[in-house]
């Protein structure tokens, strides 16, 4: 007999395809009557899927499921899962970590050239015809720049490789030092922003990091110094930078991710300084196979009794 699921959102085709051929398939987004269809499946789901542009996971629906094992989420950040809930009632998360460091990475090395050389700005110079006006202004380089990122995990450790080829200098903060790691250890992220050119942020969202990047951090940056944002917009104050970008107390910033997306503060989108992209880190087919293929194989991996390949463990 097939294990039951529920979907909290549709999936790209071919983790459908694997999926409604390994389980019996309940669409939570499909239900009108949400706390009646719970109620009918309650007895029968085993197993969830879901993914951060599902939205945020209410417990209620975890609660609701008392044979529920496992849920199986699509993208590395966890951050629209209760997980110490979940946990709690010996439920296993699994996320898709790994798989996109490169994507994300290569997303965050851009947004920095993008916008130390005013890319975006570039373009529209040569779209609007002001080229044939005068040359564009002179722009920065990143070569002896100096690079804090904030969260050296998987993916912070792929940019820090990557900006090794760009000549650039890696610092870090996070909770802990990595004593394996090469680069200099900021236990003092205002110090570390203090210090730096660009400030990356590839640290997860969550209560945890709410707003730690905040008016003091990007005054500190400084209006030489640019925010990178590939994490969660939750990470950053995000009117502290908007009102920072507008008085020129802070640089610039290029931005994969919002507070309320997909709405961008119309303040944002009026700079002419900051990059903004539609939360992309990850999106190429590539990766976002590989992605599908995780979220299934978390899952079958686990109805076969070997375990979640990679469940979301305690940080
Ligand atoms: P990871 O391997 O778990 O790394 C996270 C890093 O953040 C760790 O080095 C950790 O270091 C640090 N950290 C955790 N909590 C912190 C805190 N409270 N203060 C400061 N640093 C903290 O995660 P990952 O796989 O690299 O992914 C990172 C995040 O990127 C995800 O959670 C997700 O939100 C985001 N992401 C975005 C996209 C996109 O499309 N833009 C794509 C993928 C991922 P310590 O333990 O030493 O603190
Ligand atoms: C996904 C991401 O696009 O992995 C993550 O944490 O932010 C992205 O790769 C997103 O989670 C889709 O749900």
């Amino acid at each position: 007999m097939k294990p039951e699921i529920v979907l909290m959102g549709g999936m790209m085709p071919h983790v459908m395809e694997a999926l409604e051929a390994a389980y019996v398939v309940h669409r939570y987004d499909q239900a009108t009557d949400k706390a009646a269809f719970l109620a009918e499946i309650a007895d029968k789901v085993r197993g969830l899927a879901t993914g951060g542009h599902h939205g945020a996971l209410d417990n209620a629906v975890i609660d609701a499921l008392p044979k529920l094992e496992i849920i199986s989420s699509f993208g590395v950040g966890v951050d629209h899962v209760d997980v110490g809930h979940a946990t709690g009632k010996g439920v296993v998360v699994a996320n898709t970590p790994d798989v996109l460091n490169d994507d994300v990475a290569n997303l965050a090395i851009a947004l920095i050239l993008m916008c130390s050389r005013q890319l975006v700005a570039a373009d529209r110079f040569v779209r609007g015809g002001q080229w044939l006006e005068g040359a564009m202004p002179l722009q920065q380089a990143i070569r002896g720049k100096i690079v804090g990122i904030l969260g050296l995990g998987r993916i912070g450790k792929d940019i820090a490789t990557k900006l090794q080829v760009f000549g650039c200098e890696v610092v870090y903060h996070g909770r802990r030092e990595q004593a394996d790691q090469p680069y200099r250890y900021c236990p003092d992220l205002l110090a570390m922003a203090k210090d730096c050119d660009y400030l990356v942020v590839i640290c997860p969202g969550g209560p945890e990091t709410e707003g730690i990047v905040d008016r003091a951090v990007l005054d500190a940056l400084g209006p030489e110094g640019t925010l990178i944002n590939v994490a969660r917009g939750s990470v950053v104050d995000e009117p502290a930078l908007v009102a920072a970008l507008a008085e020129g107390r802070l640089g610039g910033a290029g931005l994969d991710v919002f507070a309320e997306e997909p709405e961008v503060p119309q303040a944002l989108i009026d700079l002419e300084h900051v990059v903004l992209l539609p939360h992309v880190g990850s999106a190429t087919v590539q990766t976002r196979k590989a992605m599908g293929d995780l979220v299934v194989d978390n899952l079958a991996a686990h109805f076969a009794g070997k375990g979640a390949l990679t469940p979301v463990t305690a940080g």
